[in-house]
C-alpha cells in the first residue's frame, strides 16, 4: 500500500465539544500521523473557496455558514493507504448511516455538523492540502 498524504479537518461542531484529542487518538492509534496542524477560524468566502465543488448544491450556504461558525483544525494525516483509512475511521457523511465506532457515529449530530473533513482522492487531497499549507510546513516524522 502506497504511504499517502491527505487532508482533515475536525470541524466547529467537534472542535466545540472539545473532542480534539479523541479524534487525533484515533488517527494515531490507525497507523496515521499528524504531519502538520493549523487551527484557523474561516470567513464564509474562504470556507465557500474550500467546498467550491460543492457550489452548485442546494446545502452550499448552509455548508458555508456552519465551516465558518467557530475555529477548525485543519491537519495533514500520513501513512499507508492515509485517504481510503481516514474515510473509513470518519464513517459516512450522515451520521445516522455511518458504522458504529467511526468518528461521525459517536461525535456527529447531523449531516451538516458532521465533526470532520476528509479527502477523497489523491488529487483532492493534493488541492486541499495546498489550500491550508505550504510545502514548509509538511513534517514527516
Ligand atoms: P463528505 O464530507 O463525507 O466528503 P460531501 O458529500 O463531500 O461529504 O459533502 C461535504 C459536506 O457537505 C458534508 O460533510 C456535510 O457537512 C455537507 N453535506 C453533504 N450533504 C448534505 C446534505 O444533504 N445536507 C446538508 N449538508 C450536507
Ligand atoms: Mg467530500
Amino acid at each position: 500500500m502506497p504511504v499517502e498524504r491527505t487532508l482533515s479537518i475536525i470541524k466547529p461542531d467537534a472542535v466545540a465539544k472539545n473532542v480534539i484529542g479523541d479524534i487525533i487518538r484515533r488517527f494515531e492509534e490507525n497507523g496515521l500521523s499528524v504531519i502538520a496542524t493549523n487551527m484557523t477560524h474561516l470567513s464564509a468566502v474562504e470556507a465557500g473557496r474550500f467546498y467550491e465543488v460543492h457550489a452548485e448544491r442546494p446545502f452550499y450556504g448552509d455548508l458555508c455558514e456552519f465551516m465558518s461558525s467557530g475555529p477548525v483544525l485543519a491537519m495533514v494525516l500520513e501513512g499507508k493507504n492515509a485517504i481510503t483509512l481516514n474515510r473509513q475511521l470518519m464513517g459516512a457523511t450522515n451520521p445516522q448511516e455511518a458504522e458504529s465506532g467511526t468518528i461521525r457515529a459517536d461525535h456527529a449530530d447531523s449531516i451538516d455538523a458532521n465533526a470532520v473533513h476528509g479527502s477523497d482522492s489523491a488529487e483532492n487531497a493534493a488541492i486541499e492540502i495546498a489550500f491550508f499549507f505550504s510545502g514548509l510546513d509538511l513534517h514527516s516524522h
